[in-house]
């Protein structure tokens, strides 16, 4: 079937587009669509339909066709060969109508929508803004402060509220295409204007400057950093002050900078990114999934409780298991408290927490275990306590159950293994929290059986997560380059630098949070802990860690102790430096004969970044990330990486890697071979002019 096909039924001329799997707008179906529409101004159709075959409208421009030669007709050229029609245009909307999608169904004269249907804008999500008329359509229907939140969210509106907003003028439940041709009959039949939005005016008075201000203010506090939220605002701004051509204008020049500009070409690398990193490669594309419908969860605390509520949330029992009772309850309301949250902020009904709640269960005995399809270990994060915990759980669990470890970084092979059925075990990691953060690492062991790794990967996206192989290594791929990046601000620390800086280098770049606030907030009493069972060679050198263990010995916890890095005010939790801190700091420093010095931001940006850099690098040259835009998705999904810098890896290669690899060979110069021995990967491809990218593709 063609891309586009025209037929008049009942007097109305359907056009019908069909362009797996989203219905992009390729330039197929844009040259399709505007035949049709021409072709239906002469022939005896009463008005026009435009639907969609398939499980949604045009989900938007096809993303594919960016960066590359534009084809005629263009998105702008179709929607006004729509628009201009003589004949009423009705949009029939189904699925998600999405960007350019949804822009069309704003060039037609009226939209009816199916009430599963969505309509939105999330052309920000891309870093880029709606450019063919929705940041001037948008607000003629719906107003200019619900357009302004609309599109410099990006979030999708469900039909009745769109309805409600003007964007959609019929919500229809059963069958949409009975339901739009009847709507197109009756409007022909009442001789219906041709209600074209751009004829529409927005009162000035609706929108004065200071309600675009408060929106760039908002903007610049929510999207920190990012471009195109403020150029939508210009846009939305240009349709209450100017005509719709001016408007329009000014829409498409605030478009092109936004697609030339890094910033959407990064957004766009990371979109792709997601979708590739649930592809395991060398995995044949059948592989048989194993059924999962009930999980066992081992330990009830903040990771199990929040584990859990990951498949209760999509309707999968679970079965908790803790040493106690107390244990239990703890654990419990731990969840409940966290779906009280979600209610609270409007984003879950009460009866769907209580359904939610229906399907968790608690127990204090493994037998409750002997007829789940997946266990999710939970406990401290101990070795020989997995390992016992993995002995019990290979004598209760059935065969073919999935045994799966949620340990941060432990050797998976070293629990596999005391196991007599290695093939069935896996790495889960979350994230904390873990009924929120997206990012599942998928860690194999040598022996996880395909799958058990398809299985995996499949269910981390049905509970929502965004999934990334890593093969077993200390730390797999986050928290593996987590290492030199929480050295080198430890080290910039004690040569020279105070918490402040470093902190404000990294949150300025871009980071939600910089190294030593995060520190402060999960607690550096965990590292102090950690490092205790480790032997002095294990621990690294004292320079390394000094002042966290001085500051946890004054117990200075962090945010949990009211001090850490910083002081913290009882009420608001604001972060105050505290010249207390430099003294500890400068203590460490004589202690350790190291001459402080000044350090420049560039030098802690450089040396905290290329460290990410390098450690990824040397990750995908043991094959322990698959690809390269891998690392991307695990920084950006699960360690507030600034997505609109697109991960460390595809930062590196906006750097350009041969400006790094000089970079990294001075420091290995400077602060030694231990820490800077650069990866023979980046150096090669550094002397060959490649990017990752280029290497990915190899
Ligand atoms: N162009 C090309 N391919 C697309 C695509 C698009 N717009 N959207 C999805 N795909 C591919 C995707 O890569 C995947 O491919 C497959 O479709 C299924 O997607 C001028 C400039 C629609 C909600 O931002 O949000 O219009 O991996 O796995 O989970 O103003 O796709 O199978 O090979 O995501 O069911 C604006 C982006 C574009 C919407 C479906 N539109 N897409 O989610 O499936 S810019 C968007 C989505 C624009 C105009 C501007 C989602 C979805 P593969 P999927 P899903």
């Amino acid at each position: 079937m063609s891309v586009t096909q025209y037929e008049i039924i009942d007097g109305i001329g359907v056009i019908r587009l069909n362009n797996p799997p989203v219905n992009a707008l390729s330039h197929a179906l844009r040259d399709g669509i505007c035949k049709a529409i021409k072709k239906a101004q002469k022939d005896d159709s009463k008005a026009i339909v435009i639907l969609c075959e398939g499980r949604t409208f045009i989900a938007g421009a096809d993303i594919t066709e960016f960066g590359k030669p534009p084809k005629s007709p263009s998105l702008s050229d179709m929607l006004k060969v729509i628009e201009s029609s003589n004949k009423i245009v009705v949009a029939a909307v189904h699925g998600t109508a999405l960007g350019g999608g949804f822009e069309t169904a704003l060039a037609c004269h009226y939209r009816v929508a199916l009430s599963s249907a969505k309509v939105g804008l999330p052309e920000v999500k891309l870093g880029l803004l709606p450019g063919a008329g929705g940041t001037q359509r948008t607000p003629r229907l719906a107003g200019v402060e619900a357009a302004l939140d609309m599109i410099t969210s990006g979030n999708p509106v469900a039909a009745k509220k769109a309805e409600k907003m003007n964007l959609v003028d019929v919500v229809v439940d059963g069958d949409l295409e009975l339901g739009a041709i009847a709507y197109a009959k009756s409007l022909a039949e009442d001789k219906a204007q041709l209600k074209r939005v751009r004829d529409i005016d927005i009162p000035a008075s609706k929108a004065g400057p200071k309600v675009f201000e408060a929106a760039r203010t908002k903007a610049a506090k929510r999207y920190r950093g990012q471009q195109a939220p403020q150029n939508i605002i210009r846009c939305v701004e240009a349709a209450v002050n100017q005509d719709m051509d001016k408007g329009l204008a000014t829409e498409r020049e605030l478009f092109v900078e936004l697609m030339q500009g890094p910033q959407s070409a990064a957004m766009r690398h990371m979109f792709f990114a997601e979708r590739e990193a649930a592809k395991v490669l060398g995995l044949a594309k059948d592989t048989a999934l194993r059924d999962i419908k009930r999980v066992g969860i081992i330990g009830a605390g903040t990771m199990g409780g929040g584990i859990a509520m990951n498949f209760a949330n999509v309707g999968i029992p679970v079965t908790m298991l803790e040493i106690n009772q107390e244990g239990l309850d703890r654990g419990m309301a731990i969840i409940d408290k966290n779906y009280s949250i979600t209610v609270s902020k409007g984003k879950m009904t009460e009866a769907q927490k209580a359904q939610c709640l229906s399907v968790i269960s608690g127990s204090t005995s493994y037998d409750d275990l002997a007829d789940v399809d997946l266990v999710i270990e939970a406990v401290f994060e101990n070795v020989d306590i997995k390992k016992e915990v993995f002995q019990k759980l290979d004598r209760v669990c059935k065969p073919g159950a999935i045994l799966a470890s949620n340990t941060s970084y432990q050797d998976i092979d070293a629990i596999a293994n005391a196991t007599k059925r290695p093939e069935d075990v896996i790495g889960l990691h979350f994230f904390s929290p873990a009924n929120v953060m997206k990012l599942l690492e998928v860690v194999r062991g040598s022996a996880s059986a395909d799958d058990v790794i398809a299985t995996s990967m499949k269910l981390a996206k049905k509970i929502g997560k965004v999934p990334v192989l890593a093969g077993n290594c200390y730390g797999f791929i986050g928290n593996r380059m987590l290492r030199p990046y929480g050295r080198e601000a430890q080290l910039c620390l004690i040569e020279g630098a105070s918490p402040e800086q470093i902190d404000r280098v990294m949150q300025n770049w871009g980071m939600a949070m910089g190294p030593l606030a995060v520190g402060d907030l999960a607690g550096l009493d965990i590292g102090y802990k950690a490092r205790q069972a480790l032997s002095d060679e294990e621990k690294g050198e004292p320079k390394t860690y000094c002042i966290a263990d001085a500051l946890v010995e004054m117990g200075r916890l962090g945010q949990k102790s009211g001090a850490g890095y910083y002081k913290y005010d009882a009420n608001t939790r604001a972060r105050i430096n505290d010249p207390e801190v430099m003294k500890v700091v400068e203590e460490q420093a004589k202690a350790q004969g190291i001459a402080r010095r000044d350090i420049s931001d560039d030098e802690i940006l450089e040396r905290l970044t290329y460290a990410w850099i390098n450690e990824g690098a040397k990750i995908l040259e043991e094959g322990i990330a698959q690809r390269p835009s891998d690392i991307d998705v695990v920084y950006c999904f699960g360690y507030g990486f600034p997505v609109y810098r697109g991960g460390p890896m595809h930062y590196a290669d906006h750097i350009g890697l041969d400006k790094i690899y000089a970079r990294i060979s001075e420091f290995a110069k400077q602060h030694g071979e231990k820490y800077w021995a650069p990866s023979k990967l980046l150096k090669e491809l550094a002397e060959s002019g490649k990017t990752f990218k280029e290497w990915a593709i190899k």
